[in-house]
């Protein structure tokens, strides 16, 4: 057997690892005065900064009681990046670290150099931002000190926390960001293919050493739920349909992400279907429903068996969960118009489909909403509450198995014939709009959204439709072997083909991608 000669990596039998994402702690010094300065922030979010202090510090004893080997934050560590945020988020991970739990951070979009204040009565105050090179000197004890290599062009980093488990530590929003601009000027931004390479290399070195490799950064890299890429850009990865398709060439099965504050775990394949990538996707520990996670590593580190917690109570709140899903609810309805304006574009198209009908039938169009701010208006007053709950419902996560989901599609239609009906103010005149321009938007737009919102699936009606359980889910990824063909001990010659973590495939259909045979590696183009 070829993989006889193979050592696996010396690691402990099952590895603990709690995800906790997006806490956006707010040092409580931040909020001199309670005024309308802080309110104003407080109703353009879902996000509960007068609490994230508390909530860390709550989950901060969760992760004391459960005593895992390594917590993970994939970014968004602090409310807006200030340098006293950092500081208090630190000393409660000092207490962490001191019980021999070991924790690694990456920065978010809400970490370095943003707009920091303090807030007193109506007023703000600038307060110190963080900069990159100061992140790195904070978090020294969080993932930089134990780095083996730092990429040049961002703040990613790889480590090897447990014996055996890479850890590749992923800056996301870094690429984006003009804060890493050289001093010479030069353009530093939308470099991630650079930063690619660097992650595959690592990659690579990794498993030719017989260790796994997983994956953390904030940007989503696999959609979920139809359409993130295009709907929710900012949220998602760029081209991260291609580079997770890369991840998985190089054995990056497992990544763990946050910044959506949804709850969700999605899976893609490759093309052959043969292989697959996990995105873990973490809600925020501010947003509803308040979420963590216990994962649990066996077998080395091929058995992944994940769990979910939420933050029930605190010291300063008895129901963390009614507090959150109340302002996610009203949150979305807030955001709503905003939201709405997207669709403005691919309204026009459907309505111009029809507009010699509609003509036809004497249907007067302007009537309907003439620029996109009238549109997102007129769209959440009549489908702002039905998007809202369908909203509360992606945010939970298994949406398939909520009660809800079934009726959400059925609502949303409603009140799009509702609000097709009142636009042209005749009943009949309204429901033939409806009948011939509203529902092809309809299934144009939410639809694919909708269908895959509402079952869990991604890639709905493909060969690659995948539904994931959110909360509760188990994966087994290749084992990791010494992949480095001199530490291989042939004793037969043999005709058969492996791939790179030592699974034997059919010969007569090797897809494109890196294989070992005779002893050699083989690239197959
Ligand atoms: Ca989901
Ligand atoms: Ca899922």
């Amino acid at each position: 057997m070829l993989m006889s000669g193979i050592i696996y990596a010396n690691a402990q039998s099952t590895t603990k690892i709690f995800v906790v994402s997006d806490p956006h702690v707010m040092a409580p010094e931040l909020l001199v005065e309670d005024g309308m300065a802080f309110q104003k922030v407080e109703t353009s979010t879902e996000k509960l900064f007068r609490y994230s202090y508390d909530f860390f510090s709550a989950i901060k004893d969760t992760i004391l009681q459960r005593k895992p080997d390594l917590v993970l934050m994939p970014g968004d560590l602090t409310k807006s990046g200030e340098l006293v945020s950092h500081q208090v988020l630190i000393s409660m991970l000092d207490e962490i670290r001191e019980q021999g739990i070991k924790v690694l951070v990456i920065p978010g979009n809400h970490d370095l150099n943003i707009i920091s204040d303090y807030y007193i009565g109506d007023m703000t105050m600038p307060a110190e931002k963080t900069t990159p090179a100061q992140f790195v000197d904070m978090y020294q004890n969080y993932g930089y000190g134990m780095a083996i290599d730092r990429d040049s062009a961002s703040l990613s980093y790889v480590c090897e926390p447990i014996e055996g488990l890479r850890m590749i530590c992923i800056d996301s929003e870094g690429y984006y960001d003009p804060r890493l601009a050289p001093d010479n000027g030069e353009e530093q931004i939308h470099s991630f293919e650079k930063a690619l390479t660097w992650i595959l290399k690592k990659a690579d070195e990794a498993r030719e050493e017989g260790k796994q490799v997983f994956a953390m950064m904030h940007h989503n890299i696999l959609e979920h739920f139809d359409g993130q890429a295009e709907y929710m850009k900012n949220y998602f990865l760029e081209n991260g349909k291609n580079i997770s398709q890369q991840f998985l060439l190089h054995g990056i099965r497992l990544v763990f992400t946050g910044h959506t504050h949804i709850q969700d775990i999605a899976k893609n394949y490759n093309a052959e279907r043969t292989d697959s990538i996990i995105d873990i996707a973490t809600g925020s520990l501010i947003s509803y429903p308040c979420p963590f996670r216990e994962v649990t590593v066996t077998d080395n580190f091929s058995q992944i068996d994940v769990k979910s917690g939420k933050l029930t109570k605190t010291k300063t709140s008895d129901d963390v969960y009614a507090l959150s899903y109340e302002r996610l609810y009203k949150n979305t309805l807030n955001r709503c118009p905003l939201y709405a304006q997207k669709f403005w574009s691919s309204f026009r198209r459907s309505l111009n489909q029809f507009l010699p009908l509609l003509q036809a039938l004497e249907i007067d169009i302007f009537k309907f909403p003439q620029t996109s701010a009238e549109f997102g208006e007129l769209t959440t007053r009549y489908m702002g509450e039905p998007i809202s709950k369908a909203c509360m419902i992606w945010y939970s996560g298994n949406e398939n198995k909520n009660p809800l989901s079934a009726a959400i599609e059925q609502e949303v239609k409603d009140s799009m014939l509702r609000m097709s009906i009142d636009m042209l103010g005749d009943e009949t005149v309204g429901r033939m709009a409806y009948d011939y321009a509203m529902q092809s938007y309809y299934t144009d737009n939410f639809e694919p959204i909708i269908n895959s919102v509402i079952n869990d699936c991604t890639n709905y009606g493909t060969d690659y439709a995948d539904v994931t359980d959110d909360e509760n889910a188990t994966f087994t990824l290749p084992k990791p072997t010494l992949s480095g063909i001199r530490n291989i001990t042939r004793t037969t010659k043999s005709n058969d083909y492996y791939t790179i973590d030592g699974r034997k495939v059919d010969v007569n259909h090797l897809s494109k991608g890196i294989y070992i045979h005779d002893g050699k590696k083989i690239v197959i183009r």
